[in-house]
């Protein structure tokens, strides 16, 4: 750090927070007697459904059973021990969430794998993580089985049930177990502290593979507190008969509907609707059925809401809020919205990183409409700088370069992969976003490229590294480089760059289809492919996507 002038930007929201020493599910279930016998959360499509207090007994008692080694658990004398790694592989449904948290609860680390991974991809995350228990649902049951029989030190598989259920032998029902605990006497759960790793969820940073993303109960709380800054908070509390609903699609694997829509949700005493999957028919449905006072949402959702022509004025008549990330949103599309609701809805884009459990940045209640188009302002606590991309220096406001992010959400660091951590990490506890932004003079912050690979399909991380690393074993593809171009609905989608050996024959057609079975379906070169002939570089060897890019996108 060689740069003269150092221009930290601060929150207007409060310098610094105070810390919370609470551990994550303590400071869930703090307040929520006064709520206990509302709905919690809703599955949109099954109808599965608990209040506070049914799932509060269900999560203590799952948690009891995993540390006492109830109902068999610890048959094979392998009991789960304090940091053991917890695999959740499962689409949204109300079981998830309680089975986590148990987890959580019971002092394990809990990883979240994309229910829609291939078993390589799966079987990629579960032993990187050295997974001792995996969590699942019936229809996964047969891939967990597949790819969990090749784990050292593996338990078990546990149904993410809604009834108790019967198992065949090393399986267990998360119903059955979570009785059990709740029913037994005498279990001791182990001791968390505020520093100790809760979850595990995956990125892939700036740059490379997908790796665990090591948050701690700490960390999570402190940016639940930011997120529920009185400016910055959506929700009601609920008190009497009064209860925000709020109609989710983020699933509960990534960062953003977990820490930022789930527990932000618990501790409004919200009913938070999910849904395993975004269809417009369910989606429609529940708008319908559920009449809620908040939507949770990406880019492509607004979208939809406000292109889509089956959506019609009165399925948006009980919104009152709407909060969108993981992607960018034009104010156009704000706009847009407002005009078919035929009112102002309190439409608020935040930014968010796995990396920092997840926001720094977001709108505030009081942002005026022709600031919505920006991803707002800095959290209590969180701190800013924007880095020149050439020299590093700071610059001012108006300027673009790197997002540098400090504050008590950003990670311990990525999990077995202290390299991976100091490249995104400073001395100084800067995180470098790989986000290129500019903030203006009200400090209002507007995300205008990467310079990190990432590529960003309906708000899911592709690595371009996994896709390259595929190509690379097709017979005749000398060079391969993948990036990320615009895509009406999608956001952006992953193109391949592929240069052939001298006299190979390899088509487009070859290539796609080569690379779709072997990844979840999101990830799909569907930008196709070019052959060129070399790929550009710079003089480190690093491809010049930007230029890549460029040659599709002009
Ligand atoms: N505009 C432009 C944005 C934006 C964006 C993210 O998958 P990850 O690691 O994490 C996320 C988290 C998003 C998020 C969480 C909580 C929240 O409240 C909220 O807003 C309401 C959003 O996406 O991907 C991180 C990367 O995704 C891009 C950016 O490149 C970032 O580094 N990204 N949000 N609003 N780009």
């Amino acid at each position: 750090s060689t740069s003269g002038q150092s221009l930290v930007v601060e929150s207007l929201y409060g310098k610094d927070l105070a810390a919370s020493h609470d551990t994550l599910i303590e400071h869930l279930w703090k307040d929520s007697c006064v709520w206990d016998d509302k709905k919690f959360l809703t599955c949109a499509v099954s109808g599965s459904s608990y209040t506070y207090r049914e799932a509060r007994r269900l999560t203590h008692g799952f948690a009891r059973a995993l540390a006492g080694g109830l109902g068999g658990l610890d048959a094979k004398g392998q009991r789960l021990c304090k940091g053991d790694v917890v695999a959740v592989v499962a689409p949204n449904t109300p079981e998830f969430v309680l089975a986590a948290h148990g987890a959580i609860e019971a002092g394990l680390t809990v990883t979240f794998v994309n229910p829609l991974y291939t078993p390589e991809e799966t079987a990629r995350q579960l032993a990187i993580c050295g997974t001792r228990l995996v969590l699942t649902v019936p229809i996964l049951l047969p891939l967990v089985r597949a790819v969990a029989q090749k784990l050292p030190q593996y338990v078990g598989t546990v149904l993410l049930d809604q009834q108790p259920s019967e198992q065949p032998a090393g399986e267990f029902s998360f119903q059955c177990l979570a009785a059990e605990g709740a029913s037994t006497e005498g279990v001791r759960l182990p001791r968390n502290a505020p520093e100790d790793v809760a979850i595990l969820p995956f990125s892939s940073g700036t740059t490379g593979m997908p790796k665990g993303v090591m948050l701690t109960h700490g960390q999570l709380v402190s940016n639940l507190e930011q997120n529920l800054h009185p400016d910055f908070r959506f929700a009601l509390y609920t008190r009497g008969d009064v209860q925000d609903t709020l109609l989710s699609i983020l699933p509960f694997f990534h960062i953003y509907g977990l820490n930022s829509v789930l527990h932000t949700s618990m501790l409004s005493g919200q009913h938070l609707i999910s849904m395993p999957k975004f269809t417009a028919e369910d989606y429609i449905g529940a708008l319908l059925r559920h009449r809620p006072t908040g939507l949770a949402a990406v880019p492509a959702v607004v979208q939809f809401l406000s292109m889509h022509p089956a959506v019609k004025p009165d399925h948006l008549a009980s919104v009152r809020y709407v909060m969108s990330g993981a992607a960018p949103l034009g104010l156009d599309v704000i706009k847009r919205l407002n005009d078919k609701a035929g009112r102002e809805l309190d439409l608020r884009q935040g930014y968010g990183m796995t990396e920092t459990a997840p926001v720094t940045v977001l709108c505030s209640r009081h942002t005026p409409l022709d600031k919505r188009g920006s991803v707002g302002q800095l959290l209590p606590g969180t701190r800013a700088r924007i880095a020149d991309l050439a020299t590093g220096e700071d610059l001012g406001p108006g300027q673009r370069g790197e997002l540098l992010i400090k504050g008590p959400q950003v990670m311990k660091g990525y999990y077995k992969n202290a390299e991976a951590t100091r490249e995104v990490v400073d001395d100084e506890g800067w995180l470098h976003t790989g986000d290129v932004a500019f903030y203006d003079e009200d400090q209002y912050f507007y995300i205008v490229d990467r310079t990190k690979e990432l590529i960003k399909v309906k708000g899911h991380q592709v690595s371009p590294t996994e896709l390259e690393s595929i190509i690379r074993q097709i017979p005749g593809i000398a060079d391969i480089a993948v990036v990320g171009v615009p895509h009406e609905r999608f956001g952006e989608v992953p193109i391949a760059f592929a240069v052939l050996q001298p006299g190979a024959k390899v088509t487009e057609d070859e290539v796609t289809s080569f690379v779709e079975p072997k990844v979840a379906p999101y990830k799909k070169l569907a930008g196709g492919v070019k052959f060129i002939d070399a790929i550009p570089r710079n003089a480190g060897g690093k491809v010049l996507r930007h230029q890549l890019k460029a040659m599709v996108t002009k």
